[in-house]
């Protein structure tokens, strides 16, 4: 097995000060945190990646908080300006929307590219620093898109490989993008791009085709290539997975039963619908409640017979947009329980704080209906860790067409547009109906997905198409010296 070098732009953990020489060390929320740690911790490896904070790493406390991870771990030191410029600026400000359909959102600052291309270019160098030539190196997620031609600069030897959490955009969108070429000819420098769905990888293919003349998309039966620059790239679609057995197990210990029965037993007679996001415009929030709103004020027997939980993990919150952001989903709460509530039951229970996995876990238990709808998602983990908790079988999920996890959960979940609030009204309802049969065969089909297609499915599959690749490279590729100019 070669040695698993994973890249991104956060660690598994944040560091924090809180006073002369005060560490606090958080363990980061977050889908690709959620799915790639266990299996770095289960095979080792080397984590490189950001541990938060901007300027000097502090050792001592970096040390602690790694000791006993179980696989190595390498930081990449930020100064304030490369976090607020790349991170908050390129990476948040500018691909995160663009890449969830939401141009309007984008600040299209020309600094922020260049602090882009400046931090993947140190992102390289960390990994030129330790990498040996059969290593697998896998670069995660849309913060590192332009590292793959950093490393080819650098002559890295070992198979370069990329993962994309989010959706990739279709043409009309992306073409939005000032440095759409160079973004595309860097991606085109590694060996290796797996995309979450199908819509994804197409729409991928339809950008290549139409911006990087030069290209040429080639249609296989198991994987996409794209050829360019004397180099094949193959491309694949690897829908990311949960570590089932761990939610299952989770959901069944004693700590986590007797926190679902409490939350239970503090809304008798309600059935109890969960939404559980950070605070991101493209988590579908507002939309959410205001479907919610519709739900109450059309169906008046879902008064005083449901609850709506809404966790709301606190997430960006330096950008001002979501800090705005924050303010319309106080408000919209505020008026639905001003407007509903009644001296006994309150309509929206909201928490804008993280849950611990315990916790988390009891919600998931708990909760009759789970409530999953971003405007778009890559995939979406909390939609199938719902179904991994449900060991009863029981629950309901009502889940967005523009989830990547639609793809896969479609034939169990309530599929909905998020923007449709009516029909999304209409869908409450309807979960809240629904007779415990219903609910059984769905989840049950549901669960049979998530636990067969879970995390390390996704590794695997991920891991050994692109070790074919590995092995096809070294004549071909690997041996390409050729430099390619900086943009
Ligand atoms: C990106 C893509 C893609 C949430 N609240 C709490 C908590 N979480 C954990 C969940 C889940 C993770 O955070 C959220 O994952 P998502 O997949 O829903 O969303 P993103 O963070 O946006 O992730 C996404 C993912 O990458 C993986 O490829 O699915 O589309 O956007 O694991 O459990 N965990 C705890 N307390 C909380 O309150 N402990």
């Amino acid at each position: 097995m070669n040695r698993l070098i994973v890249v991104s732009n956060r660690l598994p953990f944040a560091l924090d000060s809180t006073g002369e020489d005060l560490w606090t060390v958080t363990p980061a929320a977050g889908g690709l945190v959620s799915a790639v740690e266990p299996v770095l911790r289960e095979r080792g490896g080397i984590w490189i990646g950001w541990p938060g904070i901007a300027g000097n790493i502090p050792k001592r406390p970096f040390a602690e908080a790694t000791r006993d991870a179980g696989y190595k771990v390498v930081p990449v030191a930020l100064s304030e300006t490369e976090r607020d410029e790349f991170y908050y600026g390129y990476s948040n400000e500018v691909i995160w929307p663009l890449f969830h359909d939401l141009q309007n959102f984008c600040s299209f600052d020309p600094a922020f590219w260049e602090t882009y291309k400046t931090v993947n270019v140190r992102y390289a160098d960390a990994i030129a620093d330790c990498a040996h030539a059969d290593d697998f190196i896998w670069v995660h997620d849309y913060h590192l898109m332009y590292a793959g031609q950093a490393l080819r600069e650098r002559s890295v030897r070992a198979a370069l490989t990329f993962f994309l959490h989010i959706p990739f955009p279709p043409y009309d969108i992306f073409s939005k993008l000032p440095q759409q070429q160079r973004l595309l000819r860097a991606l085109l420098q590694f060996d290796f791009l797996g995309f979450q769905t199908r819509r994804d990888l197409r729409n991928f293919v339809g950008c290549v085709r139409r911006v990087m003349m030069e290209a040429k998309a080639v249609a296989r039966r198991d994987l996409q290539l794209v050829r360019f620059e004397k180099r094949e790239i193959r491309l694949g679609h690897f829908p990311i997975g949960i570590d089932f057995d761990s939610f299952e197990k989770g959901a069944t210990s004693e700590v986590v039963v007797q926190r679902s029965q409490q939350l239970r037993a503090n809304f008798p007679g309600c059935q109890l619908v969960l939404g559980v996001d950070r605070l991101d415009y493209s988590k579908g929030i507002p939309e959410r409640l205001r479907a919610y709103r519709d739900a109450l004020e059309r169906h008046p027997e879902l008064r005083g017979r449901v609850v709506l939980i809404q966790v709301v993990v606190p997430s960006r919150v330096e950008i001002p947009r979501y800090h705005e952001f924050k303010q319309r989903i106080d408000r919209l709460v505020g008026d639905i329980n001003g407007r509903f509530s009644t001296s006994n039951w309150l309509p929206v229970q909201y928490h804008f704080r993280s849950l611990g996995r315990e916790d988390l876990l009891a919600h998931y238990r708990g909760c009759d209906i789970a409530f999953v709808t971003p405007l778009k998602d890559g995939m979406n983990l909390v939609a199938k860790e719902y179904c991994a908790c449900r060991i009863d079988e029981n629950g309901v999920l009502i889940l967005s067409h523009f989830a990547g996890a639609a793809e896969q959960l479609k034939t169990g979940a309530l599929l909905v547009n998020p923007y449709d609030v009516e029909e999304v009204a209409d869908t409450i309802l309807k979960a809240f109906r629904m007779t415990d049969a219903d609910r059984t065969a769905r989840m049950k089909r549901m669960r049979r997905v998530v636990r067969e297609e879970n995390v390390f499915r996704w590794v695997d599959s991920f891991l050994s198409a692109g070790s074919q690749l590995a092995r096809r490279v070294p004549s071909r590729q690997r041996n390409l010296r050729r430099r390619i100019p900086s943009m």
